[in-house]
């Protein structure tokens, strides 16, 4: 009797054991059947997220292509499309609205003054206006004129009396994980963050992209210029003027530079000194194109950056990444 009751458990467990290894195995199967249709549905909202933000970049080459006036409208300014199911952000930035660092040097190597003028009452500009004091230091234009330059001869401003000196490869190789200076212009102003001075700026690199560019031929398109970079252009330049510009190009943009001449307060002499700096044509039209989709919480982000001839139909893709 005794014996039957051992065997009669020994079938319980045994019985439960199984009931209990295909119940795991059943929640096994359907927690993996779940994760494979979250990765499906994953993997679908990626791909439309992808899709869309081509789509966007074809709908910004297409309005750099016709350059009407809702190209103008679009220049500069952020805005949102509905591409079939989903939202797509485009961004078109004018690089010539910019300053272009790696004309700081000339081509036989030299500084140019007058640019690092401007970058340095720029520098004067964004500390007025960001809310801790000295956040760009005059030797961020110093570095990048040491990063962009083919010597190793570190850059001193002997007419700035503070933060006045570049770097050259003998800081870049001291660091804890050391690198060369460039030596070499800028292929993308991303390089900036490897920059002594910028390096230390994560939101102040994010910041120094809305003024600075390492595209077209570094003259300042002053119809798409931001009020910052026209106020660089020279100590004439007041707030307020630069408001009474802005206000006179929005009612119709200036065929020629010269017009500038004829507003109050900037005589000859003031004109002159920036003359040559800016324009109303760029030769080559260089636009960064951004476009952002996100689908199902996937997001992604095509940047581009295009050139374009002023009166050529071809459409030149000198940057593309998608992230
Ligand atoms: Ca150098």
């Amino acid at each position: 009797m005794r014996n039957n009751q051992k065997q009669y458990g020994f079938v319980l467990v045994a019985v439960l054991f199984v009931i209990v290894l295909m119940i795991s195995l059943i929640l096994g199967v359907n927690l993996q059947s779940r994760l494979q249709a979250r990765q499906t549905t994953d993997f679908t909202s990626a791909q439309q997220s992808l899709f869309t933000a081509r789509a966007g970049l074809n709908v910004a080459m297409s309005a750099i292509k016709q350059a009407n006036d809702s190209f103008a409208e679009m220049l500069n300014h952020p805005m949102t499309i509905t591409l079939g199911k989903h939202k797509c952000e485009i961004l078109i930035v004018d690089e010539n609205s910019k300053i272009n660092i790696n004309k700081l040097i000339s081509g036989q190597g030299k500084m140019d003054r007058n640019r690092v003028d401007q970058c340095l009452k720029l520098i004067d500009i964004l500390n007025r206006d960001s809310q801790s004091e000295e956040m760009f230091k005059y030797s961020l234009i110093a570095s990048i004129i040491d990063w962009v330059d083919g010597d190793d001869q570190v850059t001193f401003f002997d007419f700035v009396t503070h933060h006045n000196r570049g770097a050259e490869s003998d800081y870049y190789q001291s660091l804890d994980q050391p690198y060369n200076c460039a030596n070499q212009p800028m292929s993308l102003i991303d390089e900036l963050q490897y920059v002594k001075e910028a390096s230390f700026l994560s939101e102040g690199n994010r910041i120094l992209d809305q003024y600075l560019t390492v595209h077209g031929d570094g003259l300042i398109n002053i119809n798409t210029a931001s009020k910052e970079v026209l106020e660089s252009l020279s100590e004439k330049m007041t707030p307020a003027l630069v408001q009474m510009i802005i206000e006179l190009r929005n009612q119709r943009p200036f065929g020629h530079i010269q017009e500038l001449r004829d507003l109050p307060s900037l005589d000859n002499n003031a004109f002159n000194q920036f003359s040559h700096m800016i324009t109303v044509q760029p030769e080559d039209n260089v636009y960064k194109i951004k476009t952002s989709t996100d689908v199902n919480g996937i997001e992604k982000i095509i940047t581009t950056v295009v050139e374009k001839k002023p009166q050529a139909d071809v459409i030149k893709m000198v940057y593309y990444k998608e992230s």
